[in-house]
């Protein structure tokens, strides 16, 4: 538009009519309103949305990705696939959580939104606060958002441990009596030590080993907590018999674990971790530190509950209280994976306190997700918070989906046998899984593909390998007739995990393979080719091999042992490794917390006679933390099931 001054018109300064000048102010605002009012509608992810907006409470943002945190996080930018805009890996370069997602104030959404969604927001704003003096100053409930859930720490220890079928560590810590099978254990002793002596040497109080740098690695996984490694390895340490390394982690609890962060963590990592460490920690030694600390923390990770639905999203910040989704997650969705995998260590958090919030938290979630339909009875990955809907159609038993399974099989043989939902709602998703998921490649690998909206992705992660005992744990338990099938499924999933391993150059196995262009259990794409210190296919093992007792598994577990030995082993611990086909490997400096609470714990337990940590008694969480099984009949009455023919 031109504007010229008139001969003899009265005219503004700018050279406009009065008339003019209106219709060009009218014209301006009803733009500036017009671009406003798109920002609305551009994706979440993009950058002016997120500086125009970032305050905005309920609305759901749409963020295109796929795969976990840890997975997005790690993957970083080396697969275009699985990222947009997130560019670490969980133990390389640091990614600010800041940069990746939105934060809705929690405290407002839930008092707008708990009338229409018939949400709990608001019942857990109004809950006294804690009436329990914290332990330590350390301790001390700083955030805004307590919400009074410790309320009585007077849980009996010794009443618990008469209700144990069998003493936790067997007759003799589970020492094999075959010499061979001695050694191999005592080798993996031998390399917990070394990993943790490198830990400790290098990265102390931090959160994990950087062997190549000799440093450590805090990362921003934990908001700001401290010790990932420390609190990972209390129980591996402590069932390893490593008493001298236990009794330092234990004081570095004591004195160094500093609850009153002001961080911003994954309400996910931060459970299994810390939550599902420092409750092992306590059953194993009954030392009341651990459940003093870990009260305080469970209450720290309440806040982020407080959603229209109940389900938490994915971040918290510990201090504040206030919580928000992942920035790459599905339209502010929150993840199968990390609210699905909260229920075996908040049923433990209830015990411990006599507070039912715990429970009602994690029970709200599962009823959720038994009523709302599901397409060909399948889960998928991202559901929001705000409407309770799923907000993909990606279904995956690896990365995203994974524990969410493991956990509803596990919830229910943690309660003795008695959580039916639990029990009907694993084996009805088991069905499904086997109805749309499970294929047989053309060399006859049984394998778990990824579902897209009905379109299989013929692709398999090493995370989804924990299926295999996953499927050998729940074999007992379904249908009587469908018992030695699930044997065999389990087997064969077992089975194809170890030819992942087998077909490369180290004999470890790479982040996710293919069954796809003639591709037969190895990974085709250069970005899937590594491997991080992983546990699943070692963990399958350890299940298969305690459920069957087929020698080939403790050889299988031997291989790996090898392997880990001559390609992740450097001067200053174990590291990851880039590329699992490549003769000469390159490191990727990183000794993974979950190497030392999953992997060695593991290969220690598949090389250990059966009567330590018995499946009878204990569950282990995602992070092969041990919890036990809940016997209420006897907790709650005279206690002492434990069988008088084994001694402590
Ligand atoms: C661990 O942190 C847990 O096992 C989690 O469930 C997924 N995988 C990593 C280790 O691979």
């Amino acid at each position: 538009m031109v504007f010229r001054k008139l001969p003899g018109v009265s005219a503004s300064g700018m050279g406009l009519r009065l008339s003019q000048k209106f219709v060009f102010l009218l014209f301006l605002s009803g733009l500036v309103t017009l671009c406003f009012g798109a920002l609305f509608f551009l994706p979440d992810s993009v950058r002016l949305k997120r500086i125009f907006l970032s305050k905005t409470e309920s609305q759901p943002v749409t963020v295109g990705s796929e795969n976990d945190v840890r997975e997005h996080l790690k993957k970083g930018a080396k697969d275009p696939e699985h990222l947009r805009g997130i560019t670490s890996a969980k133990g390389e370069t640091s990614t600010k959580l800041k940069a990746l997602s939105r934060k809705p104030s929690v405290t407002n959404e839930a008092k707008t939104d708990k009338k229409d969604a018939g949400g709990e927001a608001l019942e857990d704003m109004t809950l006294s606060r804690s009436k329990t003096e914290s332990a330590s100053k350390d301790e001390k409930v700083t955030s805004s958002s307590n919400q009074g859930a410790n309320t009585d720490t007077s849980f009996d220890y010794n009443k618990f441990k008469k209700c144990l079928l069998k003493p936790p560590l067997g007759i003799e810590h589970g020492k094999p009596s075959d010499p061979q099978t001695l050694q191999r254990r005592e080798k993996v002793k031998e390399m917990m030590k070394f990993a943790w002596d490198n830990y400790k040497s290098f990265a102390w109080g931090k959160n994990e080993l950087r062997p190549l740098t000799r440093n450590g690695h805090i990362g921003n996984m934990f908001g700001g907590l401290r010790g990932a490694s420390i609190v990972d390895s209390l129980d591996t340490l402590y069932i390893m018999g490593l008493m001298d390394e236990y009794n330092d982690a234990k004081e570095w609890v004591e004195t160094s674990l500093d609850l009153n962060s002001n961080g911003e963590a994954s309400l996910f990592e931060v459970n299994i971790r810390y939550v599902g460490g420092l409750l092992s920690a306590y059953y194993l030694t009954g030392e009341e530190m651990f459940k003093r600390k870990v009260m305080v923390l469970g209450e720290k990770l309440l806040p982020a509950f407080n959603t229209p639905t109940g389900i938490p999203r994915g971040v918290i910040n510990l201090g504040s209280g206030t919580s928000w989704s992942w920035g790459w997650a599905s339209a502010g969705s929150s993840i199968l994976a990390e609210f699905g995998t909260l229920h075996l260590e908040f049923v433990h958090l209830s015990e411990l306190s006599n507070n039912d919030i715990y429970t009602e938290k994690v029970m709200n979630i599962r009823k959720l997700l038994n009523k709302i339909e599901k397409p060909h009875g399948l889960y998928p990955n991202f559901l929001s918070p705000v409407s309770g809907n799923w907000v993909q159609h990606h279904v995956s038993i690896g990365g995203l989906g994974d524990s969410f399974y493991e956990y509803l099989i596990k919830s229910y043989l943690m309660s003795d046998k008695t959580d039916e939902e639990a029990k009907t709602m694993y084996y009805s998703a088991l069905e499904a899984i086997e109805a749309n998921l499970v294929q047989k490649s053309p060399g006859g690998l049984t394998y778990m593909a990824e579902w897209r909206g009905g379109i299989l992705d013929h692709k398999m992660g090493h995370l989804a390998c924990f299926s295999g005992g996953m499927v050998v744990i729940g074999a007992d338990d379904g249908a009587p007739e469908k018992r030695q099938h699930y044997l065999d499924l389990a087997a064969e999933i077992t089975h194809t995990c170890h030819e992942s391993y087998s077909r490369s150059a180290t004999k470890l196995g790479p982040e996710a393979f293919r069954f796809d262009g003639g591709a037969e259990a190895t990974a085709t794409r250069l970005s899937d080719r590594y491997y991080i210190l992983r546990p699943e296919v070692i963990e399958s093992y350890m299940y298969m091999w305690r459920l069957t007792h087929d020698p080939k598994y403790r050889e299988w577990g031997w291989e790996a042992v090898e392997a880990l030995e001559q390609h992740c082993r450097v001067e200053a611990g174990f590291s990851g490794i880039r590329d699992v086909y490549a003769q000469t490997v390159s490191h990727d400096n990183m000794q993974q917390s979950f190497f030392l609470s999953e992997t060695l714990k593991y290969l220690y337990l598949l090389f250990s006679d059966d009567d330590l940590l018995p499946l009878e008694d204990w569950v282990f969480n995602t992070e092969a933390h041990p919890l036990p099984v809940v016997r209420k009949s006897c907790l709650q009455g005279e206690g002492g099931t434990h069988d008088k023919t084994t001694s402590e």
